[in-house]
């Protein structure tokens, strides 16, 4: 079979996430310029550009280009879910919440600027992620505009984020803490802001009710997998490099999935997690899946 240039490649997923990496960080750094005062943006962009993988604005450009709308339209709604998660991770840091010394391999914000700065660092960002996807999108109908606003708005407050930090921090230490707790605080914490991430970009790419279910439903699955694979992981490797990484949650007394169901049910439950987020793309086009099913691979088989 003769092959066209530039058609029928095949799909590379590290290859994507890179490319989709480059064009975010360069939109977040045009997006959030330093200037006064320098003091307050200097510390915003040390975090938002501190080199995070960037798979939630990865997952949004992907769920929008799915349903045939543009990567451009979609960008500032793409750089919102990163400075959303950008904000979230600064305050997670904290000394009044993790209180942890580095991240992404590099001090954290509050260590390097205060934690006055780191807090109105977090306020700042989480503010301008609202006003960047009003004010910045383009060629986008009102009404789309207005329901991702609504929809982000809603995975980052008391139903959402700030739901599922506050009822972890309530069950830390509690030995009666059982799966359906687990899964709130995961689901809240973790895969909700996955989920704005991919149906707020169907929304932006004119996807239709079917497809945005379909969508939300694969994002809360491999939202949850994160996180049994984190667990996973925390008992795996830090029983192989002994105290090097011990995993803090084995430090606190947390509830874990290898803790609640043990280490093989835990790796049936992160495969069974994965079958059905892929299963949820079967409406569409497989072949114009590859990142979203290539991303299910990824979460379920990284290494750390
Ligand atoms: C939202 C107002 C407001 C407050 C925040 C602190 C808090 C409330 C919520 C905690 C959110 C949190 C830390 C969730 C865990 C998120 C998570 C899975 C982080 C790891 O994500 P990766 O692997 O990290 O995508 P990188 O560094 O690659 O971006």
């Amino acid at each position: 079979v003769e092959e066209r240039a530039g058609e029928d490649r095949p799909f590379v997923f590290k290859d994507y996430m890179t490319g989709k990496a480059v064009d975010v960080n360069s939109a977040l750094d045009s997006a959030v310029p330093l200037q006064y005062p320098e003091k307050i943006t200097e510390s915003m962009r040390y975090s938002l550009l501190a080199g995070g993988k960037r798979v939630r604005p990865a997952l949004c450009i992907a769920a929008c280009e799915l349903v045939g709308g543009k990567q451009e339209a979609v960008m500032p709604t793409a750089c919102a879910m990163e400075m959303i998660h950008t904000m979230s991770l600064i305050h997670d840091d904290l000394p009044c919440m993790d209180n942890d010394d580095l991240r992404r391999g590099v001090p954290t914000n509050h260590k390097k600027f205060g934690e006055d700065t780191a807090v109105l660092a977090g306020d700042a960002l989480l503010s301008f992620a609202f006003e960047h996807i009003a004010r910045d999108t383009r060629g986008v109908p009102a009404e789309r505009i207005v329901r991702v606003i609504a929809n982000l708005g809603k995975a980052v407050g008391a139903e959402g984020l700030v739901g599922g930090q506050v009822v972890d921090i309530m069950s830390e230490g509690d030995p009666t803490v059982g799966l359906d707790t687990l899964e709130y605080i995961h689901l809240h914490k973790t895969a909700g802001l996955l989920e704005s991430a991919v149906v707020c970009g169907a929304i932006i790419g004119g996807a239709s009710d079917e497809e945005i279910v379909r969508l939300s439903n694969y994002a809360r699955y491999v939202g949850l997998l994160f996180q049994v694979i984190d667990d996973i992981l925390d008992v795996t490797q830090s029983s192989e490099e002994l105290g090097k990484t011990a995993g803090k949650d084995l430090l606190v007394d947390k509830a874990t999935y290898p803790k609640l169901l043990g280490l093989e049910k835990s790796r049936e439950f992160a495969a069974e997690l994965t079958h059905k987020a892929k299963g949820e793309l079967s409406i569409f086009d497989q072949k114009k899946c590859a990142p979203l099913l290539g991303l299910a691979d990824y979460i379920a088989s990284r290494q750390n």
